[in-house]
C-alpha cells in the first residue's frame, strides 16, 4: 500500500515536472494604448494583438485571428476587418514574427471589452493545439459599466476586480468559466509583459519559476494574484477542450486558454 502510494507520488511528480517546463508559457495578448480613455485623448484607441511569451519577450508567429471584437453595453461588434499585420523581432531572433494591430474609435462612455479568438496553434513541443481566448477591458469617459459581464466565449476570465485603474500591489481576482460554468481548480498562469511602457530594460528572472507565476482557482473557479510591478499583467487559465483537431491525420488535444490583461500604475 505504502509502495503503491509512493509510485503514484513519483508519477504525479513526473507529470508536474513535465507540465512545468520553463519557457513554455504562451499567452494570447491584447494590449491597448491605455486602459482608460478620457476626453483628453483623441479617442482613437490603438491595440496590439499578439501571441507570445510575455516575460521572455519571445513572439510567436501569429495567424490572423478568427474573430476580433468588442463588447460595449452588452452589444458585440465584430472588428476582424480592422486587423492589420505587423512584425516584431524577438530578442536574439533574425526574423520578424507576425502580430496584429487595430485602431478603434471610442466615442461613447462605458466599458469596452475587447476579445479575440485565435486560430488554433500547433505546438509540436507539447503535442497539442493551443487556442487562447483573450480579453482586455478599456474604460471610457468615466462611465464604469460593463467590465463584469461575460462575453460568452468557450472559455473566459470574468473579472471580479474592476480591471482598470489599478495600483501596483493591488490584487486581481477573476472567475474562470469554461462553457459558461465555473472551472473548479483551474490552473492560472500569470506573467508580466516585459515590454510594458512603465519600465526600461529587460527584467531577467533569477530562476525559471520566476518567469511564470502559478495560482490555482478554488472550487468556484475564483483566483487572486497581487501584482508587484507597474505595467501590463496577463492571466491565463488553461483547460483541455472537449473537442480535438487533426494534425497530419491524427486527432490531437486542444489546450484552451482564457486570458485576461490588466495594467497597474505606481502610486507617485
Ligand atoms: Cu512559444
Amino acid at each position: 500500500m505504502r509502495k503503491r502510494f509512493s509510485t503514484l507520488a513519483a508519477l504525479t511528480a513526473a507529470v508536474v515536472i513535465l507540465a512545468a517546463v520553463p519557457g513554455q508559457a504562451h499567452f494570447g495578448a491584447i494590449i491597448p494604448a491605455d486602459d482608460i480613455v478620457t476626453q483628453h485623448h483623441e479617442g482613437d484607441l490603438a491595440l496590439e494583438i499578439k501571441f507570445l511569451h510575455p516575460m521572455e519577450m519571445h513572439y510567436m508567429e501569429m495567424e490572423k485571428p478568427e474573430t476580433f471584437g468588442v463588447m460595449h453595453k452588452g452589444k458585440k461588434t465584430d472588428l476582424t476587418e480592422r486587423l492589420k499585420p505587423a512584425g516584431r523581432k524577438s530578442p536574439g531572433q533574425e526574423k520578424n514574427d507576425t502580430f496584429w494591430k487595430a485602431v478603434y474609435p471610442i466615442r461613447r462612455p462605458g466599458d469596452y471589452t475587447f476579445y479575440f479568438e485565435p486560430k488554433a496553434y500547433w505546438e509540436p513541443a507539447e503535442d497539442l493545439f493551443i487556442k487562447h481566448y483573450t480579453k482586455v477591458c478599456v474604460n471610457a469617459y468615466a462611465l464604469e459599466q460593463g467590465w463584469d459581464q461575460p462575453v460568452g466565449l468557450e472559455t473566459e476570465i470574468v473579472p471580479l476586480t474592476r480591471p482598470y485603474g489599478l495600483w501596483t500591489g493591488n490584487v486581481f481576482t477573476g472567475r474562470v468559466l469554461v462553457n459558461d460554468q465555473p472551472a473548479a481548480n483551474a490552473e492560472v498562469e500569470v506573467e508580466y509583459l516585459n515590454e510594458s511602457a512603465e519600465h526600461s530594460g529587460y527584467i531577467d528572472a533569477p530562476f525559471s519559476p520566476y518567469v511564470t507565476q502559478v495560482v490555482r482557482a478554488d472550487a468556484a473557479g475564483i483566483f487572486t494574484y497581487a501584482m508587484p510591478k507597474a505595467g501590463w499583467w496577463g492571466f491565463s487559465a488553461l483547460s483541455e477542450a472537449d473537442w480535438t483537431l487533426a494534425h497530419e491525420g491524427e486527432e490531437k488535444n486542444v489546450e484552451i486558454g482564457a486570458v485576461y490583461w490588466v495594467r497597474t500604475r505606481d502610486i507617485k
